[in-house]
């Protein structure tokens, strides 16, 4: 199969794991990761890798003619938090790099892409609860507007263009190898280092805070799962709804409590509050498992246990 992967944005925390998971599944040499700069040793020295900024055409052309590159995999973003601190550069760096992709595809220099929304294209007026594959999304973060309207070029080069883009909409993402930077679902990573560390956390969201949330296994397998899938049956081309569990602060503290009974957590809400209140708590994501068999596996204790067993090591 003549199948040559691009991943940009490698060296971030969905990056990381994606790039290793790729060339475990094609072959190391298939798959070039890049990143705005050098990263973690490990992952460029197991496979090809390019120093690239996503918003410069000219060298993302070059990088896909010089590997012959068939698929991108688009995850460099600016996200909630930070995008909140910076407007106008994470809208030119979540909307450039995302129109030099589609327009890669358009001149049928690559044939797929994968470019990940969130549920951040939601906002205060969207049903909380079970919230449905289409339904009001009036988002209120610079961050959110970016997804949201990126969505609708994507489905809008699809039909127009016959643009083979798949995207996802992740929940906030829990994983233990590269940290996140930037977004509001971040406190799910970072009370397991301090539980571990300090065996107490001080959170910027408050104790009754539920949002959608995913293990990063999950989150791999749903980017994988929706790539694999035969190009007729990916019939959302704005972007599929994603589930796996939804908690609060207090129910990850009281999973952890199991682990480390000592272990106590305090709450100092900040601006990111606002932000995950506008949010969603659950999502319909029954058209991802309709469509190309989207399935989750991992739940919050058992995650905990994943999170807590690998930060000690
Ligand atoms: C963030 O918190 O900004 C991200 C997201 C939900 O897209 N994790």
């Amino acid at each position: 199969m003549k199948k040559r992967i691009l991943i940009i944005g490698a060296c971030g925390q969905i990056g990381t794991e994606l790039t290793a998971h790729l060339r475990k599944k094609y072959a190391p040499h298939k798959v070039i990761a890049s990143d705005i700069k050098e990263g973690d040793q490990a992952l460029m020295s197991a496979g090809p890798f390019e120093v690239l900024d996503a918003m410069d055409y000219e060298a993302v052309q070059n990088v896909v003619i010089k590997y012959e590159i068939t698929d991108v995999y688009l995850m460099a973003a600016m996200l909630s938090a930070t995008a909140e601190k910076f407007p106008m550069r994470a809208w030119d760096l979540n909307m450039n790099s995302l129109f030099n992709v589609l327009n890669l595809a358009k001149e049928k220099k690559i044939d797929t892409i994968f470019w990940p929304s969130s549920i951040a294209v939601f906002g205060s007026t969207t049903p909380k609860t079970n919230t449905p594959q289409r339904t009001i999304m009036e988002p209120s973060t610079v961050y959110g507007i970016s997804k949201q309207t990126g969505e609708r070029w994507c489905e809008y080069y699809h039909k127009r263009y016959d643009v083979d883009v798949r995207s996802i909409r992740y929940p906030g993402l829990i994983s233990y190898t590269t940290l996140p930077g930037g977004g509001t679902t971040d406190y799910a990573v970072d009370i397991y280092y301090k539980a571990l560390k300090h065996k107490k956390y001080i959170c910027f969201l408050n104790a009754e805070t539920t949002l959608p949330m995913m293990y990063m296994d999950d989150a791999i397998k749903a980017t994988v799962g929706i790539m694999d899938a035969k190009k007729e049956d990916v019939k959302i081309r704005s972007s599929y709804n994603l589930a796996a569990m939804s908690f609060n602060p207090e129910e990850v503290a009281a999973s952890i409590r199991k682990r480390i009974p000592e272990f106590t957590i305090s709450y100092e809400p900040d601006f990111r509050q606002a932000i995950a209140d506008s949010w969603p708590q659950t999502i319909d994501d029954d058209a991802a498992r309709e469509d190309w068999g989207w399935k989750h596996t991992v739940e919050l204790d058992e995650m905990t246990e994943i999170m807590l067993e690998n930060l000690k090591s």
